[in-house]
């Protein structure tokens, strides 16, 4: 028998309309118009494979994890332990221990600056973040050094909407004990180079935080190659269920802070005197957890790699440069934030006068779903003179067309508004 030359089996490259078919939710009317999803940004849609494996979980091994010893219980800690591995391997953690399940990103924000900052922070340390980020990587900072009583200083953008480099070298010093800053701009779509200002935060002794809630639905992320030491994102943003986010963190780090959450399955022994701590990841994940939420997310995971983030990224790469071009010939509109290559797929703009919940209003009537409003992210807007916006973010699912769409029903809008 003769061998035969073995064929390449190359994974055909999808297309947005098979994809599309996986998005139940996509494939509906609104106000009589087949719906046109650009709000990826504040939750993106979710495959048919994430709910139906929610659905089976719940029909087939569902109990609590980290507890029982019968079956059902196995399974469910398999399944939830399966899913931390899964995350790892998404973003190249080292380590299932350096993997944190949280309800969001803004809780895994929050989990740094109250473990951490309460152990690490004092009088005269300064706390460095910038002007571009959510209102979760503003908040806390500012209440922890209301606690601990250190300083918190913002990197300022520049009219571009990027970060004020000259800024950030004399404000990133000796002084400063953490810099926290945004992968990708929820509002401006600007992507930072995450690993240039890791390294920048660490040649000052500094620990770099990372929120990465628009990054890591979008761009492939390697926490080893960015050498974070902490990164925060959503899985309700990466076509996940809700209610479960990652804290990826480094393990001397994580090691060495206090628990945040007291309760359940976080401790080792508990005393009436007193009580000592379970290992990581557990230590930092008190009660019982998203069990099916994590199985959600898993597959989600799955899903992403299937259809590749590389490919994710260009695809959001063309649709935005398209967008970019048809919304620039828009009379009245003016984009916020740098140009197409140089952010990621969403768009943000104001409209000649016309309120952005108007516009999101008339769009809507068209079928056409956008945000508006500050987006969580008030000071941007302060630095734009503006108090909101409209924005319109691209995923896996988005076409061309939905874009001609978004075009046409701004072009209502300014009819409406006749100016
Ligand atoms: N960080 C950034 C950069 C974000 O865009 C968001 C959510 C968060 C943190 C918080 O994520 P959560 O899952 O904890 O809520 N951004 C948005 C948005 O732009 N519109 O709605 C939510």
């Amino acid at each position: 028998m003769t061998a035969s030359t073995p064929t390449l089996q190359v994974a055909p490259m999808p297309t947005v309309a098979e994809i599309r078919k996986d998005f139940p939710i996509l494939q509906q009317e609104v106000h009589g118009h087949p719906l046109v999803y650009l709000d990826s940004t504040a939750s993106s849609q979710k495959p048919v494979q994430v709910i139906e494996a929610m659905d089976e979980y719940y029909r087939t091994i569902h109990a609590n994890v980290h507890r029982g010893v019968h079956t059902l219980s196995e399974a469910a800690t398999t399944a939830y332990e399966d899913a931390r591995l899964k995350v790892a391997r998404f973003i190249n953690a080292p380590s299932t221990k350096e993997i944190i399940f949280t309800r969001n990103t803004t809780e895994g924000l929050n989990l740094v600056a109250y473990s951490w900052g309460r152990a690490n922070l004092k009088p005269g340390d300064e706390v460095l973040i910038t002007e571009m980020e959510h209102h979760s990587n503003i908040v806390p900072w500012q209440l922890i050094c209301e606690i601990t009583g250190a300083t918190l200083r913002y990197v300022p953008i520049t009219p571009r909407g990027e970060l004020d480099y000259d800024a950030l070298s004399q404000l990133l010093n000796e002084k400063t004990k953490v810099f926290a800053f945004t992968a990708m701009s929820n509002v401006l779509g600007t992507i930072n180079p995450v690993a240039e200002l890791v390294a920048r935060a660490h040649a000052v002794g500094a620990i770099a935080v990372v929120d990465g809630a628009q990054s890591v639905p979008h761009l492939k992320t390697d926490v080893q190659a960015l050498d974070a030491d902490f990164l925060a994102f959503s899985s309700h943003k990466m076509l996940g269920p809700t209610g479960i986010g990652v804290l990826y963190g480094r393990k001397e780090i994580l090691q060495a802070m206090p628990p945040f959450l007291g309760g359940g399955d976080m401790i080792r022994e508990v005393k009436l005197s007193g009580s000592s701590w379970n290992d990581l990841p557990y230590k930092f994940e008190a009660g019982t957890p998203a069990i099916a939420e994590a199985v959600g997310l898993s597959v989600a995971i799955d899903y992403l790699n299937q259809v590749g983030m590389d490919w994710i990224t260009e695809h959001e790469r063309q649709i935005t440069a398209y967008a970019w071009e048809q919304l620039q010939q828009i009379e009245g509109l003016r984009i916020l934030g740098p140009d197409p290559e140089r952010r990621g797929g969403l768009l943000s703009f104001i409209f000649g006068d016309i309120h952005p919940h108007d516009i999101a209003s008339i769009l809507d009537m068209q079928g056409v779903a956008v945000r508006a409003g500050h987006h969580c992210a008030q000071p941007i807007h302060d630095h734009y003179g503006i108090s909101a916006s409209t924005r319109a973010s691209f995923y896996i699912y988005n076409s061309l067309d939905e874009v001609d769409r978004l075009v046409a029903a701004l072009h209502q809008a300014k009819d409406i508004f006749s100016f």
